[in-house]
């Protein structure tokens, strides 16, 4: 009679295990980033990262309109406002020209699982108040659009928070956009 051999099929775990010399989870990373992502330049667990030109005091190359951030002026215009500022001599303005799809916007390198929280000093035009959005590399939301709540003449320092950087993707595009009423404009700033 054939002799019937029947081989337990190891788990995925055991098989992880038996290959490789260390196995090892970081236990700040719930979602289990790459460590040797983290080394090369990604934020560390707890930090604070002060924005290069985050002030807006640096002009970029036109565009972008201002060093170290993006412009997406949709119908809108983004603006390197001299007189309205809330430290330094410059300031970012952003007009609604219609369809307020008119922001400028910051990439933050973060791994999965980690969170980010951004302040940003902001205003608005007497009227209306600008809005703030969060990105994942993917496109995706991680913070909807979201309104100040500054509508009026003076700078107030607001707070926000993304949900949790998604598996499978790398950072967060932090949007500072226009109003959402077309004409009216709104002035952000972000650090001082
Ligand atoms: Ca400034």
């Amino acid at each position: 009679m054939f002799p019937l051999l029947f081989t337990p099929k190891l788990s995925y775990a055991q098989r992880i295990l038996n290959t490789g010399p260390v196995a090892y989870w970081p236990l700040d990373d719930a979602a289990g980033a790459s460590h040797a992502r983290e080394i090369a330049g990604v934020m560390s667990p707890g930090s604070t990262l002060t924005y290069t030109n985050g002030d807006f005091e640096t002009a970029g190359a036109s565009p972008p309109t201002f060093a170290n951030w993006t412009d997406y002026p949709g119908t809108g215009t983004i603006a390197d406002e001299t007189t309205i500022v809330h430290a330094g001599s410059h300031s970012v303005k952003l007009t609604n020209g219609g369809t307020g799809n008119t922001f400028v916007y910051a990439y933050i390198p973060v791994g999965p699982g980690r969170i980010v929280t951004f302040s940003v000093w902001c205003r608005g035009d007497g009227t209306r108040a600008g809005n703030v959005r969060g990105k994942d590399s993917a496109g995706n939301d991680i913070l909807a659009s979201t309104t100040t709540g500054v509508t009026g003449l003076t700078w107030e320092l607001k707070t926000f928070t993304c949900n949790p950087i998604p598996a499978g993707t790398v950072g967060a595009y932090i949007r500072l956009v226009c109003p959402s009423v077309s004409g009216n404009f709104c002035f952000f700033e972000c650090r001082k």
